[in-house]
């Protein structure tokens, strides 16, 4: 594959919003609530603490923005902003940059006319994909770049975990590779190449960590004694020293990857087996300025514990120990994150146990009804209850809110790798029902009107005639 570069003319827009950051003095920050927002936010946030610059940093969900009064002489729109009506209310002489990777409504030229300035930097202006090839995280972290400050290049890395920009190949691509580049050679990040992918793999037990298997359903999936069961057989020994898979040998993880191929290759149709490589194995993520057998080592834990506050609303809690704290910061980090999982235990418990929610099985989809499941954790537990359903279909699950229905989809990694784009299908049916949908391949969400339920999943299921392995 051809090494990826920053194009020119991208390269002086970073110059340019540089330039504009340099000259102003009222700053303000919009950035989005999950992973790559937040690390997006601390980026910057921390290039102006660096320049002296007062600045106030609010992060936001999409919907705000269309309507949003600018009030400062600059404000920086990061992760989200191409999308939306930011500039509506822009007065003359105000600035405005925008550092967004999702699919952008205005063009490069959009700036010419206008009697306030305004820089967006998008990777897709740029022909670069927004989705494998760079994200929010990413393009602040090039902008602090222009500072020299690469030393921020680890929280770059971070959010193009959190935004699963390596979940087709399960390795990094295009200008990520350069952000990974520079995290490794400044210290900050140790990647271990073609590792077993599962999660937990410094924090759990091995067998525990097994039983989250849920991608496709195996023995294993949710069931512990299985797990242990299976290590025993490969000769893992598990009851005497309960290790974690970081504390496996090379030979051994050898051992574990044989036993998981010849597990999915049982429950497989003919067409997906040439992805089961890709279903086990991918890069991992170690952080070497972390403590170590923390869970702040961990690329992936890291990345699941600011979304936890996103999904809170504790994302200042995530920007202080994104921006240094490791003291009160991490112990306000670790509560949250329990009190998360606790909230998503509990959630996922009354689904399985009320007769009234059950899984409805179509032709080509699942779903189910989230009953009063809180809008912010209701694609976690869509993705949860993925382990207990059929693996072969996309499962959705519905919660209220006062702005309609939220409509979370998760599905296999299979589906994507066979080229099914749930984001792209989301945002279709949810338009033709009259809402707003998008996301990912294979997690992706929609609102709709709230009595628009029935015509949305009959839609969908039309939709996906030809492209389900039943
Ligand atoms: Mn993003």
């Amino acid at each position: 594959m051809i090494k990826m570069e920053i194009p020119q003319l991208m390269r002086e827009q970073f110059k340019q919003a540089k330039e504009i950051i340099d000259k102003s003095k009222n700053i303000k920050v919009y950035s989005h609530i999950d992973c790559d927002g937040i690390c997006s936010g601390a980026i910057l946030s921390t290039l102006l603490d660096r320049q002296n610059k007062k600045h106030d940093i609010e992060f936001v969900n999409l919907d705000v923005l269309d309507d949003l009064p600018l009030d400062h002489e600059l404000t920086i729109f990061s992760d989200l902003g191409s999308g939306q009506a930011i500039d509506k209310y822009a007065k003359k002489g105000q600035k405005i940059i925008v550092l967004d990777h999702h699919p952008p409504l205005r063009n490069l030229d959009y700036k010419n006319d206008k009697d306030y300035t305004y820089l967006e930097i998008n990777p897709m202006h740029h022909g670069i994909d927004g989705s494998y090839d760079v994200c929010g995280g990413g393009l602040c972290y090039f902008l602090a770049k222009e500072y020299e400050y690469k030393d921020l290049s680890w929280i770059g890395v971070l959010s193009a975990i959190g935004d699963m920009q390596n979940m087709q190949t399960g390795h990094f691509e295009g200008l990520n590779k350069i952000i990974q580049k520079d995290a490794i050679n400044e210290g900050y990040l140790e990647l271990h190449e073609s590792d077993i992918n599962l999660y937990g793999r410094s924090t759990r037990p091995l067998f525990v960590a097994l039983s989250y298997f849920s991608d496709i359903k195996l023995p294993i999936t949710n069931n512990r004694n299985e797990s242990m069961a299976v290590l025993e057989e490969i000769g893992i020994d598990e009851k005497n020293n309960r290790r974690t898979l970081s504390q496996l040998t090379h030979e051994e993880k050898g051992r574990l990857y044989e036993k998981l191929v010849e597990m999915l290759s049982k429950e497989l149709p003919g067409k997906y087996v040439q992805y089961i490589p890709r279903l086990i194995i991918g890069d991992s993520y170690t952080f070497l300025k972390e403590e170590k057998g923390t869970f702040l080592q961990d690329g992936s834990e890291f990345s699941t514990a600011m979304n936890a506050c996103g999904r809170n609303q504790k994302e200042e809690i995530a920007l202080k120990v994104l921006k240094g704290n490791r003291i009160d910061g991490l112990d306000e980090l670790k509560s949250v994150s329990k009190s998360h999982k606790y909230n998503l235990a509990t959630s996922m418990q009354k689904i399985v146990d009320d007769e009234n929610n059950k899984i409805v099985e179509l032709e080509n989809l699942q779903y189910f009804n989230g009953g009063d499941i809180k809008s912010e954790i209701i694609g976690t537990i869509t993705g949860m209850i993925l382990g207990y359903c059929n693996w072969k279909k996309p499962i959705i699950g519905f919660t209220s809110t006062e702005n309609g229905l939220k409509v979370s989809l998760r599905c296999s990694k299979l589906l994507s790798y066979d080229g099914i784009h749930f984001g792209n299908i989301i945002r279709e049916v949810a338009q033709e029902v009259g809402g707003v949908g998008g996301g990912h391949a294979m997690a992706c969400g929609a609102y709709i009107p709230h009595d628009k339920k029935d015509e949305f999943i009959e839609k969908f299921n039309k939709k996906l005639i030809g492209k389900i392995a039943n």
